[in-house]
């Protein structure tokens, strides 16, 4: 590999990662509204994802925010509805967690047949720590009536013409979750805009979609929300179906929690090595509101399986870093793998099982080295 010299003092000195938007640093899979991915090599950065690699994913444009006149709204069944500035805000219980967010259509690119949307690879995920206040004691603080069991979130975002506006609910025992956050740190700085300044939702270990960003108004509801990025958007097949076939609405369910799956973050797909020198196979595991419980390696095909190590860093919702270090004996071309396995029992897939939207992708991981002679 050979480095920039941009790239070379990223790598060189921390203190340098804060230079440079994050449009200098991430792949643009689409311009406006802002889609940004995280190319892998920055991802190997660090177990927390340094603000400006974090992976962008808007669907409308960007909302000009002014936090002086900002206001939270707490209101549909509840007994006393709030309005919160930012301060009022800031006097509940503080606390941070570190979650990893991955959005639903992360690495949609190796769909077969192809499908429409944003073609991401393999870094649509990021790890930040957010601090905010629990969600919980807000509605607890509004008093939430017995008939409300959805909680719908909408952000200071608005559509252009008749697209539909990103609004969206989540169940009443998960935004009741002591873990679900109303968040306004990221990383220890106020959230960038473009990760939804000054107020977002963190909702740990569903994929995210479910974290609304520039959050303005919270309103409990009896039903789940009923518009477009409900009812259409972010929902699977409820069994396996043919590869490039239509999908009756009926068979859909939403997607929430997600699933296991393990990257490589180094070496790079096509990297040369030599015989005999080690390599660290290395990159990150995470399984939603599961624990990784292991990651295993092959270097031979999937013939056999090595068992990674895991870095000691970890939290309830955040990925965890693998290692396993690897001498090649014998010159050629070879793919290395990698598959997660979490405290569910759940383990990755060999095969991918297709859906209409290209959601939860989480195959076993592969990467080609070349090892020289
Ligand atoms: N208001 C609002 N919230 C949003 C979105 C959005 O378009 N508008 N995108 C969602 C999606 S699909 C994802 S994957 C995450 C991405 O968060 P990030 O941009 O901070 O990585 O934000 C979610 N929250
Ligand atoms: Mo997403």
């Amino acid at each position: 590999m050979s480095l920039g010299r941009r790239e070379f003092l990223l790598y060189g000195s921390g203190f340098l990662f804060q230079f440079g938007g994050a449009r200098d640093n991430l792949i643009v899979r689409s311009d406006s509204p802002a889609d940004l991915e995280t190319p892998v090599s920055l991802l190997d950065t660090a177990w927390i994802t340094p603000n400006n690699f974090h992976f962008v994913r808007t669907h409308l444009p960007t909302p000009r925010v002014d936090s002086s006149t900002f206001n939270l709204a707490v209101e549909g069944e509840v007994n006393r509805p709030l309005t919160l500035t930012l301060s009022d805000l800031r006097a509940f219980r503080e606390t941070s967690h570190v979650v990893t967010l991955e959005c639903a259509g992360n690495g949609r690119v190796y769909s077969d047949p192809p499908v429409p949307g944003l073609q991401w690879e393999k870094g649509a995920v990021g790890t930040a720590r957010w601090t905010g206040v629990p969600l919980r004691d807000v509605l607890n603080r509004a008093g939430i009536k017995p008939v409300g069991k959805h909680v719908v979130m909408n952000g200071a975002d608005v559509p252009p013409g008749s697209t539909p506006d990103f609004v969206r609910s989540i169940p009443i025992a998960k935004a009741m979750h002591p873990d679900t956050l109303l968040a306004y740190r990221m990383n220890g700085e106020e959230i960038p805009l473009e990760h939804g300044y000054p107020v977002r939702l963190i909702v740990p270990g569903w994929e995210a979609a479910a974290s609304t960003k520039w959050l303005v108004n919270i309103r409990v509801s009896e039903n789940e929300f009923d518009g477009h990025f409900m009812r259409n958007a972010y929902r699977i097949p409820n069994r396996y179906v043919s590869p490039g076939s239509a999908v009756d609405p009926a068979d859909m369910v939403p997607y929430t929690a997600i699933d296991v799956k393990s990257i490589f973050t180094s070496p790079l797909d096509g990297a040369a090595v030599r015989t005999g020198a080690s390599v660290e196979l290395r990159g990150f595991a995470w399984a939603g509101e599961a624990d990784v419980t292991r990651v295993d390696v092959s270097v031979d095909f999937g013939r056999t399986w090595l068992t990674a190590a895991l870095d000691a860093d970890r939290a309830r919702y955040a990925w965890r870093r693998f290692r396993y270090t690897w001498r090649p004996s014998r010159r050629g071309s070879y793919v290395v793998l990698s598959r997660a396995t979490d405290s569910q029992g759940r383990t990755q897939p060999t095969l991918p099982s297709w859906n209409p939207a290209g959601y939860v992708y989480n195959v076993i991981d592969k990467v080609r080295i070349n090892v020289e002679g």
